[in-house]
């Protein structure tokens, strides 16, 4: 029987490969997906662990917060403050920064997150999950800054994201491919499933809210249009969909067997740039996606060249299948 690799002993090897991630780095791993580890059985236990339903409180978007994005939050910030590894946190469910406290030694790293992803899932049963980035704190002696965390996302050092579905798959990338591992819960441990991911360059699936139709650009409504008119229209072939209101899920599924995932910007919030927010969802999984052959941009460019101005900026994605994504992209420069 071929041996079993754990996330450890991974995370160990990467280290001693060409010094592929520093030791600190790896411990900051191996403590996020510990947490995820924790957020996973918050999440399986549901209504006996009394964790479903709202909680009575606004995140900074001013999105009604649930239970469960409010734990998993704590969750990762207990599990990362202590260990020396970090200097702050930032996440979709704080509005600042939060700084390692001082009785506790300082780190050089920035950990970014979105604790539980894909909220308006959670009461219904539906894939979930935990979207994380970092990134090294910027040289210098003065205290951590939230200025120090508007890097563009290609100076990210770390990204993943933990699936929880009807199994719980961490998703990692520091740079050298994308790496798969999935929960053992009778070992307690993440073991590697699946390394070396691609993302095959053509699809035959989209994923996108329709709802939102009556609302897109030009260049998105001429897309979507093109795939439904199938092997009649200009694309020659039928077209599936897909829609889970989880881009953890709709990722992990487009990672998997590919697909191409956008959420545009849209006339409902002219003002803002989309929906999705560039830190702690964009840059990650536009990482993870290109380091497994896919692209991601915004329509106009590289999502992971954006030079970000505020923590929790929003930022339009088209990411997924490279063909696709270049196609969508070349939309936006000829409409
Ligand atoms: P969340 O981080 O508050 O859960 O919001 C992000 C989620 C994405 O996971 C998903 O792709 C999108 O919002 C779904 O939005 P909608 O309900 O508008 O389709
Ligand atoms: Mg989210």
């Amino acid at each position: 029987m071929a041996q079993r690799i754990s996330l450890t002993r991974y995370l160990v090897e990467q280290q001693r490969i060409d010094g592929l991630i520093p030791a600190q780095l790896r411990l900051l791993l191996e403590v996020v997906a510990r947490a995820c580890k924790g957020i996973s059985q918050a999440v399986n236990k549901g209504a006996l662990g009394g964790v479903l339903g709202t909680a009575e409180s606004e995140n900074i978007q001013g999105e009604i917060q649930k239970k469960l994005d409010i734990i998993a939050n704590e969750v990762l910030i207990e599990a990362n403050e202590w260990g020396g590894h970090l200097a702050a946190m930032a996440s979709e469910e704080m509005d600042g920064i939060y700084v390692v406290p001082n009785r506790y030694p300082q780190g050089e790293y920035l950990l970014l997150f979105d604790p539980l992803d894909g909220s308006s899932n959670i009461d219904v049963n539906v894939s979930i999950g935990t979207i994380f980035s970092v990134l090294k704190k910027p040289e210098g002696d003065r205290g951590v800054e939230a200025g120090d965390f508007l890097q563009a996302g290609h100076q990210q050092v770390a990204a993943g994201y933990c699936v929880y579905g009807p199994q719980t798959t961490l998703v990692l990338t520091v740079g050298d491919g994308v790496a798969m591992f999935t929960l053992d819960r009778e070992q307690g441990s993440f073991v590697l499933t699946q390394e070396n991911v691609r993302i095959p360059e053509d699809t035959k699936e989209f994923a996108i809210n329709m709802s939102n139709m009556r609302h897109w650009d030009a260049p998105i409504k001429r897309y979507v249009d093109e795939c439904l008119q199938g092997v009649e229209g200009p694309r020659g072939k039928d077209f599936n969909m897909r829609w889970i209101a989880s881009m953890v899920a709709d990722v992990h599924r487009i990672l998997t067997r590919g697909g191409i995932f956008m959420y545009p910007w849209d006339k409902r919030e002219p003002n803002k740039p989309g929906k999705l927010r560039l830190m702690y969802e964009a840059n990650p999984m536009g990482w993870i996606v290109e380091q497994a052959g896919g692209a991601a941009t915004n329509g106009k460019q590289r999502i992971l060249d954006i030079e970000p101005t505020q923590l929790h900026e929003r930022v339009s994605v088209i990411l997924g299948s490279k063909n696709e994504v270049e196609r969508v992209t070349g939309y936006h420069s000829t409409l």
